[in-house]
């Protein structure tokens, strides 16, 4: 879309007016997508940033490719990789961002309709969103299992294992011996039926916020084209990804997700509040 094109649902396109669009009532079911840049300024890597990103950082775990690591096939013959990697991404180490704060406080104010996250690390918990409007499209760390007999592994001796980088076996021992796995989504694997039965949500909402995701991994890549016509679409991201930008009211903000969304908060009125409940968390 060029600069000329008309808006169809807000006054133009900027945060301004994002923020009139919230604050006028029009925005009550708000969706929100996201990805690993969320969590950067915890201090979780993400995985595509150059340089700082995971793979950029892999070469010393000599893998065939950097999407190994998060690959069925290969962590079924060498699953050391994912454990060496698996200490940095680990829940309990890190702090919530603004970022996630915001989308919290969206729920507080009844305005959350859905977040889809693609992020592992459980800061959306941790920050205090409900868990019922919490869509973990690739799973969590929350728990694991054997990934032959499926039998549950105890989350005090996984916090062991990962400090440790060590690979843990099912507790079924000699019986069974598979490998254990957080129930994180890998590649060659479904997603949790619950990204299914949720999608559908997104037809619904008047308001989408895309922060901090690349849009490349499928099919959750897909969703923010599930967003109706004349429904704004708000990025928050370093660069511009997937489609976002090519409709009447999407509205790009780049850069970091925290200063835009800051930003936002500032027209909202909602900024004292915001950095509260991040101070208060
Ligand atoms: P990605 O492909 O690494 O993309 C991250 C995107 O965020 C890129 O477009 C960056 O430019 C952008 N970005 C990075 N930092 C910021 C920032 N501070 N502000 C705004 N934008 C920023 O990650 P995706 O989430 O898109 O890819 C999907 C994978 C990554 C999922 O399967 C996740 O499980 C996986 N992942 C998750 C975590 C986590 O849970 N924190 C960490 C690393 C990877």
């Amino acid at each position: 879309i060029s600069d000329d094109t008309p808006t169809e649902t807000l006054r133009e396109r900027s945060l301004a007016a994002v923020a009139e669009y919230i604050t006028s009532g029009k925005a009550k079911r708000i969706v929100v997508m996201t990805g690993a840049g969320i969590s950067t300024a915890a201090g979780i890597p993400d995985f595509r940033s150059p340089e700082t990103g995971l793979y950029a950082n892999l070469a010393k775990l000599n893998l065939p490719r950097p999407e190994s690591v998060f690959d069925l096939l290969f962590f079924k013959e060498n699953p050391k990789p994912f454990y060496v990697l698996a200490k940095d991404l680990y829940p309990g180490n890190f702090h919530p961002t603004i970022s996630h704060v915001f989308i919290s406080l969206l729920a507080k104010k009844g305005l959350l309709h859905q977040l889809y996250t693609q992020n592992i690390d459980c800061l959306e918990r941790a920050a205090g969103i409900p868990p019922e409007l919490i869509v973990e499209a690739h799973g969590s760390f929350a728990n694991q299992r054997c990934i032959e007999c499926k039998t549950p592994f105890p989350a005090d001796r996984m916090r062991e294992h990962v400090a440790r980088a060590e690979v843990p076996r099912c507790i079924r021992g000699a019986e069974c011996g598979g490998l254990v796995k957080p129930d994180i989504v890998f590649f060659h694997e479904a997603l949790p039926m619950l990204f299914y039965e949720r999608k559908d949500l997104i037809s619904s909402a008047d308001l989408a916020l895309v922060m901090g995701t690349s849009l490349q991994v499928h099919p959750f890549a897909s969703l923010p084209n599930y967003v109706p016509e004349g429904v704004p679409r708000v990025l928050f991201n370093l660069e511009r990804v997937g489609g976002l930008g090519t409709q009447a009211d999407d509205v790009l903000e780049l850069g970091d997700c925290d200063t835009g969304v800051r930003k936002l908060a500032d027209q909202l009125g909602w900024r004292e509040e915001l950095e509260k409940e991040w101070r208060d968390l």
